[in-house]
C-alpha cells in the first residue's frame, strides 16, 4: 500500500531558512514534491546523474536515500571528522560525527539542513542542492503511509533501522549495484562508529493535522470552566519539523511563545503552556491565535487540549482534532487558518508517556504578574518564554502572582532566578502575611537556578509577592507543586 503516498493531502514548500535555491515557503505547493510523490511507477530509467555525481531524482525512499548519501560520502573521500570540521567552518548547520553516522547507516532520517549541510561538506555543487531537497522531501512523505499500512512495513522507511538499507522494498528496482555498494559503505560506516540496538515494533500513531508558514496562524475557541484554577494549552506536534516557535494570544492579549522543542525532538510531541491566570480566570471560553514567529519549515498542529487545575485533579474541559478528517471539530471550535503550508496525516513515534496534563508543577512565569517598580527584560536567553523581571532593585520593587492551591496546605514553590552580583534575597509573603526571605546564590546574570520555599497556601487563588530585600535579582518563573 505503498501508493497511499499520493493521498496525502498538503506537499511542504522548500526549506525556510536556509539554502542558497530558496524558493520560499511562499512558493508552496505541490509543484515543489513534484509528481514524483505520486509514487512508484518507477518506470523512467534512473536519470543518470549529472557530472556523473549521484541523482537523487531517484529516490523515492529512506532507503534509496540512504544509499546515495554514502555513496556521495565516498565521493567524496574524507572523513566524518573532517565533514564535522567542514561544517564548522561553514558556520551553518553542526554535522557532529555521530548525527552523520546515524544517518549514513539509516539509523535516523536525518533533518533536511543536516542533509545539506552534510551534502556541502562533501562539496556537492549548490545547484544540485534542491534535487536533494526535493528527494528528502519525497521520502518524508512516503515515511507516514509505510507505517500507517501497518507495523510490518515499518522495517523499511520508518525511521531507525535495523541495517542500513533493511525492508522489503516490495516490486521497486532500482539502480541495485549502486545500492549495494552504497550499502557496503554504510554497513562499514556503522560498524565502526557504533552499535545501537534498535528495538522493533516501535510505538507510532497516525493523526491528521495543519501547518502554516511565514505569514500564516490559525485561531479556534476552546471552553474552560469560569471557577477552575489555572490553564493548560497542550498542543500536538510533529517535533520532525524543528525550531517552530509562534506567538499566542488569548482573547487578543499576548499570552506568550510556543517555543522550539529541544534539538533532538522526534516524532509526535505534546507540548504544553501554562496559560497566564490573569488571562482565564473567571471566563467559559478562550479564544486562542497563533501566528507565525519563525521555524525551519512551519508550524504544524494536530491537535489542542485545554487541561485545568480544580480541587485536586487535572481535567480536561475541551478537545480540538485538528485536521482535514476533522473538519466538524474544526467548525464546531471555530477553528480557522491562513497561509496554509499543509494538511494531511503523519505517522509518527507516539509521544512521550509524560505527556503535558501529567506534569505536576503548574508554571507561572514572572513576567505575566503584577509588576511594581520593576521591568519587564526580553530577550533573556535560557530563561523561559525568553522573557524575564529585571531591574527589582528598589524597596518597593516587587513582583506579584496569582497562584492556585486546589486544597488548602503547604506547597512548594521554585522560583528561577538569576543572580549575578553577590548573593541575593527577596522578601517573600503569601496573601499579604508570613513573611520570610528567600536567598539566591550567586552564580551570575543569565545563569537561570531553581530555589525552593514552601508556602502555606489557601484553597483557590493565592497572591504570591517577591519583594527586594537584598542586593539584586531577576526572575524568570515560578511553579507550584
Ligand atoms: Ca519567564
Amino acid at each position: 500500500m505503498v501508493r497511499i503516498l499520493s493521498g496525502v493531502g498538503g506537499v511542504r514548500s522548500g526549506p525556510g531558512s536556509e539554502g542558497p535555491a530558496n524558493t520560499g515557503p511562499a512558493s508552496a505547493g505541490p509543484a515543489s514534491a513534484g509528481p514524483a510523490s505520486a509514487g512508484p511507477t518507477n518506470t523512467r530509467p534512473p536519470a543518470a546523474g549529472q557530472e556523473g555525481g549521484p541523482a537523487p531524482e531517484t529516490v523515492h525512499s529512506h532507503a534509496e536515500l540512504v544509499a546515495l548519501l554514502a555513496e556521495q560520502f565516498a565521493r567524496a573521500d574524507v572523513s566524518l571528522r573532517e565533514l564535522q570540521a567542514r561544517a564548522d567552518r561553514a558556520g551553518g548547520t553542526r554535522l557532529p560525527r555521530a548525527t552523520c553516522a546515524d544517518m549514513l547507516a539509516g539509523r535516523r532520517f536525518p533533518r533536511k539542513a543536516v542533509m545539506v549541510a552534510f551534502l556541502r561538506a562533501c562539496q556537492v555543487p549548490e545547484e544540485r542542492l534542491p534535487a536533494w531537497e526535493r528527494a528528502w522531501e519525497r521520502v518524508r512523505l512516503a515515511r507516514m503511509p509505510a507505517t500507517a499500512a501497518g507495523e510490518a512495513g515499518t522495517a523499511g522507511d520508518a525511521g531507525p533501522v535495523a541495517g542500513p538499507v533493511a525492508g522489503p522494498a516490495p516490486k521497486r528496482r532500482r539502480t541495485p549495484l549502486l545500492l549495494l555498494v552504497a550499502a557496503l559503505v554504510a554497513v562499514a560506516i556503522a560498524s565502526t562508529i557504533t552499535a545501537v540496538a534498535w528495538t522493533s515494533g516501535r510505538n507510532t500513531r497516525t493523526d491528521d493535522g495543519r501547518a502554516f508558514g511565514p505569514g500564516g496562524s490559525s485561531s479556534f475557541t476552546m471552553r474552560i470552566d469560569p471557577a477552575g484554577g489555572p490553564v493548560r494549552l497542550i498542543r500536538r506536534l510533529d517535533a520532525q519539523v524543528s525550531r517552530q516557535r509562534a506567538a499566542i494570544t488569548v482573547n487578543g492579549v499576548s499570552a506568550g511563545h510556543w517555543e522550539p522543542l529541544p534539538d533532538g525532538a522526534a516524532g509526535w510531541a505534546d507540548q504544553h503552556l501554562d496559560l497566564p491566570p490573569s488571562l482565564t480566570a473567571g471566563r467559559g471560553s478562550l479564544t486562542v491565535a497563533t501566528a507565525f514567529v519563525s521555524s525551519e519549515w512551519d508550524f504544524n498542529e494536530f491537535g489542542y487540549t485545554v487541561g485545568q487545575q480544580s480541587d485536586g485533579a487535572w481535567t480536561t474541559t475541551d478537545t480540538l482534532d485538528v485536521g482535514p478528517a476533522h473538519t466538524g471539530a474544526e467548525a464546531a471550535h471555530g477553528y480557522r487558518i491562513t497561509g496554509e503550508t499543509f494538511r494531511g496525516t503523519r505517522t509518527l513515534d507516539a509521544p512521550p508517556e509524560a505527556d503535558g496534563r501529567a506534569a505536576p508543577r503548574v508554571r507561572y512565569e514572572a513576567e505575566a504578574g503584577r509588576v511594581n517598580h520593576a521591568r519587564v527584560r526580553p530577550g533573556a536567553v535560557g530563561a523561559s518564554q525568553g522573557t524575564v523581571v529585571a531591574g527589582l532593585d528598589h524597596p518597593d520593587s516587587f513582583v506579584d502572582l496569582r497562584v492556585y492551591a486546589p486544597r488548602t496546605g503547604r506547597f512548594t514553590a521554585h522560583v528561577t532566578y538569576a543572580a549575578g552580583y553577590g548573593d541575593a534575597q527577596h522578601a517573600v509573603t503569601v496573601n499579604g502575611s508570613t513573611r520570610f526571605t528567600l536567598d539566591y546564590l550567586h552564580h551570575g546574570w543569565d545563569v537561570w537556578r531553581q530555589v525552593t520555599a514552601s508556602l502555606p497556601l489557601t484553597r483557590g487563588w493565592n497572591t504570591l509577592r517577591l519583594q527586594y530585600h537584598n542586593r539584586w535579582a531577576e526572575l524568570d518563573h515560578v511553579e507550584i507543586a
